[in-house]
């Protein structure tokens, strides 16, 4: 069987109620109760009448019954679509017009707004997670055993949406091989026990949270304390009980910038993971000079889970992700796709179990990312050294990653440029100590019409979810164009850094 489910399942510890969350309230959810919980979600799932492969939608805060629901939905191999809880209407309109789900779990408010969705088909279940509502998940639980569905690793276990240069999101489709195979591949590289306990901070809608975090944890019947959000000062707190964490880089910068941080505090903690953005050298010297604790980097994407890490015993190399995981190929080409040398900078190809098959209704862009001998492009640039380790310098995509959350500039740009002052606008990345790029909007109004930077962002909050909204707009006369007409973002970067 290739049920992701059981895949976890074997590394779940002997003695069910061993603490799989601590909860910073103090309650526990052992994983007995995870089992029990999640079966009791599938049996209700199925009782609605889901099929395998239909679609469960989940907008929610960070919570672990929505650990429960995700694996009820592995357990009944439905599809399981977790979706970033800052986004807004328009676009969650979207995802759900696209996912097409037949069972959708939110927050309140969505609930008694769902008319404003604009959906185009009506979704059969709309739930909330509060049981006193009326309309809660759960009440949709089932006591009694369940039976998981048999199904193969190429069956798809979860989608998540990610933008593009288009500004059109994406569903990957990630199976249950895919994901199970990475767990593995990070379990051992990662040298994860039953002794270890993960800080856990990250939200739980993308593959850093869900996948990578959980995976290592299922596999070794490990404890995760578990916090809502992250916040240095908790952390800090947190951290003489754990012997792992894991992070975007701005946890790391903000770790650093407390004054709380030092050795004491760490007297069990064996290891620091940071992944999802650049981790400068500085920070990397920073944090190892307080803590005598290199952090390890990795590198991953949603299409791909983790392809990369720095080892866990030999040389952690600042600014390198590392080697490629245990059955994951790796390749630095040219424009053309021929295979570059050591140390020379190229295009970033990768293939193995850990690469999803297909992205969600788009066979012409999954046939477009993947060479004739099936490697994927990731769209990053990067070299390899003469140790195998991998240096990412750049990247094809046009993209900004704010504090590990991705931001496409043409989804940006396309909202300003819709308001009527605006003639054109171009979407910039600039060095930001906190969240390692900062958004910036670099604006041409039309002639006559005013408008300022508050009104620009305030309008863009209406519209999208916070972390895509520039922190700063400059206003321009004209935005500096090659001879082809495209935009030169190069300039714009070197002159307003
Ligand atoms: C929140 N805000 C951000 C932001 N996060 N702005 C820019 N970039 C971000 N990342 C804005 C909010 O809109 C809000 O704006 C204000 O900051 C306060 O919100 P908050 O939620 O209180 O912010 P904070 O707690 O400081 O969050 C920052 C953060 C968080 C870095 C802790 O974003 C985070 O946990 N990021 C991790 C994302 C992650 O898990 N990425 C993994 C992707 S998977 P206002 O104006 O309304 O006040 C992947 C694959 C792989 O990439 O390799 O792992
Ligand atoms: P996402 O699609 O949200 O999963 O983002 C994946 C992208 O994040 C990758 O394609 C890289 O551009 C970037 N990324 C992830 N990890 C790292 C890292 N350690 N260093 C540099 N970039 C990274």
């Amino acid at each position: 069987m290739g049920n992701l489910y059981l895949t976890y399942r074997e590394g779940f510890p002997k003695d069910l109620d061993s603490t799989f969350i601590e909860n910073t309230d103090g309650t526990i959810i052992s994983y007995g109760e995870l089992e029990e919980e999640s079966a009791k979600y599938a049996n209700g799932l199925s009782e609605l009448g889901l099929q395998p492969g239909d679609r469960v939608s989940v907008q929610l805060d960070k919570s672990h019954e929505v650990v429960f629901i995700y694996l009820a939905c592995l357990r009944a191999n439905l599809i399981f679509h977790p979706i970033n809880t800052a986004y807004k209407e328009n676009e969650l309109s979207f995802l759900l017009n696209d996912a097409k789900p037949s069972v959708f779990i939110c927050e309140k408010e969505i609930y008694e707004n769902i008319s404003f969705l604009n959906l185009e088909e009506s979704i059969s279940h709309v739930f909330t997670l509060n049981p006193a509502d009326h309309e809660s998940i759960q009440s949709i639980k089932k006591e009694g055993d369940h039976e998981i569905v048999d199904c193969s690793p190429d069956h798809t276990a979860a989608l998540l949406y990610s933008s593009g240069t288009t500004g059109r999101p994406k569903g990957i489709m990630l199976t249950h091989g895919n994901i199970g195979s990475n767990a593995h591949a990070l379990k051992d590289a990662w040298g994860f026990s039953d002794d270890d306990i993960l800080l856990h901070s990250l939200p739980i809608y993308h593959v850093h949270g869900l996948f990578v975090a959980l995976g290592c944890v299922f596999l070794s019947g490990s404890k995760i304390l578990w916090t809502k959000s992250f916040d240095a000062e908790q952390a800090i707190e947190l951290l003489p009980r754990c012997t792992v964490m894991m992070g975007v880089p701005t946890y790391y910068t903000r770790l650093v910038a407390s004054k709380d941080l030092d050795k004491s505090c760490l007297s069990k903690m064996r290891l620091f993971i940071s992944g999802s953005a650049p981790l400068l050298e500085d920070t990397f010297i920073q944090f190892y000079k307080k803590t005598d604790h290199h952090i390890l980097e990795r590198y991953g994407m949603t299409e791909t889970n983790i392809i990369c890490s720095n080892p866990l015993n030999g040389e952690r190399k600042p600014e390198t992700v590392g080697i490629p995981l245990k059955d994951i190929l790796l390749r630095i080409v040219d424009d053309s796709f021929n295979s570059l040398e050591i140390g020379e900078i190229g295009h970033i190809q990768v293939r193995g179990p850990n690469v999803f098959n297909s992205y969600w209704n788009l066979p012409e862009k999954t046939k477009e990312d993947f060479t004739s001998d099936n490697y994927f492009n990731t769209g990053d640039k990067g070299f390899v050294d003469k140790d195998g380790y991998l240096s990412i310098v750049g990247r094809t995509k046009d993209m900004i990653i704010s504090g590990g959350l991705n931001v496409y500039p043409k989804e940006v740009e396309s909202l300003i440029d819709s308001y009527e002052e605006v003639e054109e606008s171009a979407v910039i990345g600039l060095a930001d100590k906190d969240l390692g790029e900062s958004v910036t909007a670099i604006v041409v109004l039309n002639a006559n019409f005013y408008l300022s930077e508050d009104d620009i962002i305030f309008r863009l909050k209406e519209d999208m979810a916070g972390f895509k909204v520039p922190k700063k707009v400059i206003f321009v006369d004209d935005l500096p164009r090659n001879a082809m007409g495209k935009v030169q973002k190069n300039i714009l970067r070197d002159k307003y850094q």
